[in-house]
C-alpha cells in the first residue's frame, strides 16, 4: 500500500496506522477529510479486509465517502448513527493544549459537527504541524455565498476592533472561480499570523451572519497521534 514514501508522507502514514488501532468492532467511527485521513481510510479499509474488522464509518466528506466506498468500509450517514464512539481526522495545526486549526482541505463544517458528535476525537498528523500558537496557517472561515462580500468586510472591520495582527481575508479559490464546499459554501481564509486568543476568536467568528463555521477546534481534540518522518509515532 505504501511503496517507497517521502518523510513527510511516511509521517502521515504512520500516524494514520498507530490510529487505526483505536477502532474496534461494531464502533460507529467518523471518517476525516485530507491526505492523512486518507492513509486512515486506506488502513481501515485493509483492516476490514484482511482481519475482519467491522465497525461503521461516517465520512466527513465526499471525497472520504468515495474512497471509504471504497476500501470496503460500511458508510452511514451521521444521522444513521446519531452518536459516534470515535473520529479521526487530521489537522493544519495543533497547539499544546490540543486546539486545532482545521479547513485547509475545505472540509471544516462536516468535520466539525462529526467530531462534536463523537465521545473521542483523535487527530493525526505529522510532527511539522504542532505549533506554540495557532495562526501561521490561515483560518479558514465558511460563509454563505449571499453576501459573502459583505460578511468578509464584517470579518475585517471585526479582526482590526480585536486588535488581531494580520487583518486580511482572501476568498479560497478553485482555479478561476470561487471553492464551493460540500454544502454549497465559499470559504474565507484569514491571515492571521498569530492568534493570542482562539477560543474568543471562535466565538466572535461564529456570531456574525454569514458565517457559517470557523475552522479552529477548541477543546475538540482528546488524543493526538504524531507522526515522524523515520517512522516514529508518538500519542499524546
Ligand atoms: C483535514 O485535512 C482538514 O481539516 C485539514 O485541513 C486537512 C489536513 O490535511 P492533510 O492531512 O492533507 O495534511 O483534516
Amino acid at each position: 500500500m505504501t511503496g517507497e514514501l517521502s518523510p513527510i508522507d511516511k509521517a502521515k502514514f504512520v500516524a494514520a496506522k498507530r490510529a487505526a488501532d483505536f477502532v474496534e468492532d461494531g464502533m460507529r467511527v467518523g471518517l476525516g477529510t485530507g491526505s492523512t485521513a486518507a492513509w486512515l481510510v486506506r488502513c481501515l479499509g485493509e483492516m476490514v479486509r484482511d482481519e475482519g474488522l467491522k465497525f461503521k464509518g461516517v465520512p466527513t466528506s465526499t471525497r472520504t465517502a468515495e474512497l471509504a466506498r471504497e476500501v470496503g468500509i460500511e458508510v452511514i450517514s451521521l444521522d444513521e448513527a446519531k452518536w459516534l464512539d470515535l473520529t479521526i481526522d487530521g489537522a493544519d495545526e495543533f497547539d499544546t493544549d490540543l486546539n486545532l486549526i482545521k479547513g485547509g482541505g475545505g472540509a471544516l463544517l462536516q468535520e466539525k459537527i462529526v467530531a462534536t458528535a463523537s465521545d473521542q476525537m483523535v487527530v493525526i498528523t505529522d510532527a511539522g504541524k504542532e505549533v506554540e500558537t495557532l495562526g501561521a496557517f490561515p483560518l479558514p472561515v465558511e460563509v454563505i455565498p449571499f453576501g459573502w462580500q459583505t460578511t468578509h468586510a464584517l470579518i475585517e472591520e471585526t479582526l482590526i476592533s480585536m486588535d488581531v495582527l494580520g487583518r486580511s481575508a482572501t476568498l479560497r479559490m478553485n482555479g478561476d472561480r470561487p471553492y464551493i464546499t460540500d454544502e454549497g459554501n465559499h470559504i474565507l481564509d484569514l491571515h492571521l499570523q498569530r492568534i493570542g486568543n482562539p477560543r474568543q476568536l471562535a466565538l466572535v467568528m461564529n456570531q456574525m451572519p454569514g458565517v457559517v463555521e470557523n475552522g479552529l477546534f477548541i477543546d475538540i481534540c482528546d488524543t493526538v497521534v504524531i507522526g515522524y518522518g523515520d517512522g516514529r509515532v508518538e500519542v499524546r
